[in-house]
């Protein structure tokens, strides 16, 4: 069993042309103001804010990029998220970075990649972000960010990080799912990529899903990286987020498939993403966020 690590490095990424929609941008400030640092300390973790990476502020995305927008601004961050998750896992710490829209997961993941070959990872969303430049309509790169890491996609996304870091289908699931494009949908198959869907969840509840899921990520694996979209969630609990959907997970589902992660002691790094505190009721998106990752790293109510 692997050790807890208990060193952490927060790191901000205030990037929205992933979501080409303002206001995600200031999720990182929103998160640390839901207290973040405190909750985790409390919980005997030693916590660093290496404060928030670098964003260029672009008016419009060039005309080339319909179906890539704003490609390189993101390509150039998501390196960078890279090359610094990279250096504080080399340094032995926990990298737990802060959206920013979905596709810093790009960066993130192949960061951890350096360092963890065989990686598994929960992808907690509405959404199953496997869209590529050929079959998405909103030309939006956080509807592509799985996809990238699995190796599809333009060049310019699936090299980041250098060449031959990637993702293994069998060794991924996506859980809350309930907004799946067609070209999404045959990909899902055709790749064999596990899926739970809002569906599978009210059928056979969170317990049997997450033992499933786990199950699934640590068969194989060196470590699992958990990529929260706060999306996933219901709009009622999460109403601050970019593309909402109804029909999520509740509170408490929500709560009891991280603490049922953490019983299992699978983490390695993480990540929360599409917190939009200009869409948001009294920063709630931002406070389930870091209750969420209370409960992913350890808290309990009694
Ligand atoms: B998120 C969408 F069409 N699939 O590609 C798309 F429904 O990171 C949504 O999960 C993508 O929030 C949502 O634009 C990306 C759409
Ligand atoms: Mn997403
Ligand atoms: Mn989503
Ligand atoms: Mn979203």
């Amino acid at each position: 069993d692997a050790v807890k690590n208990t060193n952490i490095t927060i790191i901000g990424v205030p990037l929205h042309y992933g979501a080409n929609r303002k206001g995600v941008d200031l999720g990182p400030d929103a998160i640390r103001g839901a207290n973040l640092h405190d909750r985790l300390e409390a919980l005997g973790y030693s916590i660093e804010d290496a404060g928030d990476l670098q964003v260029n502020r672009l008016l419009q995305p060039a005309a080339q990029d319909e179906k890539l927008k704003y490609m390189n601004e993101i390509a150039r961050v998501d390196q960078a998220l890279c090359d610094t998750v990279s250096e504080e896992m080399g340094k032995g710490r926990f990298p737990l970075v802060l959206g920013g829209d979905h596709s810093i997961a790009i960066g993130t993941i192949k960061g951890v990649l350096r360092h963890v070959k065989r990686l598994g990872v929960i992808w907690f969303d509405a959404h199953t972000d496997v869209n590529t430049h050929e079959t998405t309509d909103s030309g939006n790169i956080h509807g592509m960010s799985l996809a990238a890491l699995l190796g599809y996609g333009h060049d310019d996304l699936t090299s980041i990080g250098g060449s031959g870091l990637k993702l293994l289908p069998e060794n991924i699931v996506i859980i809350g799912a309930r907004s799946i494009d067609p070209g999404e949908r045959a990909f899902l198959k055709a790749k064999g990529i596990k899926v739970f869907t809002m569906h599978d969840i009210d059928r056979n509840g969170m317990k049997q899903v997450m033992e499933e899921a786990l199950d699934i990520v640590s068969n194989g694996t060196d470590g699992v990286h958990l990529s929260l979209d706060l999306d996933g969630m219901d709009p009622s609990d999460a109403p601050g987020v970019s593309t909402p959907v109804s029909g999520g997970l509740s509170y408490r589902e929500s709560h009891f498939a991280m603490e049922l992660l953490f019983e299992r002691n699978l983490l390695v790094s993480a990540e929360i993403v599409e917190v939009n505190p200009m869409l948001d009721q009294h920063n709630k998106t931002a406070v389930a966020a870091v209750e969420l990752i209370g409960s992913a790293f350890g808290e309990r109510i009694l």
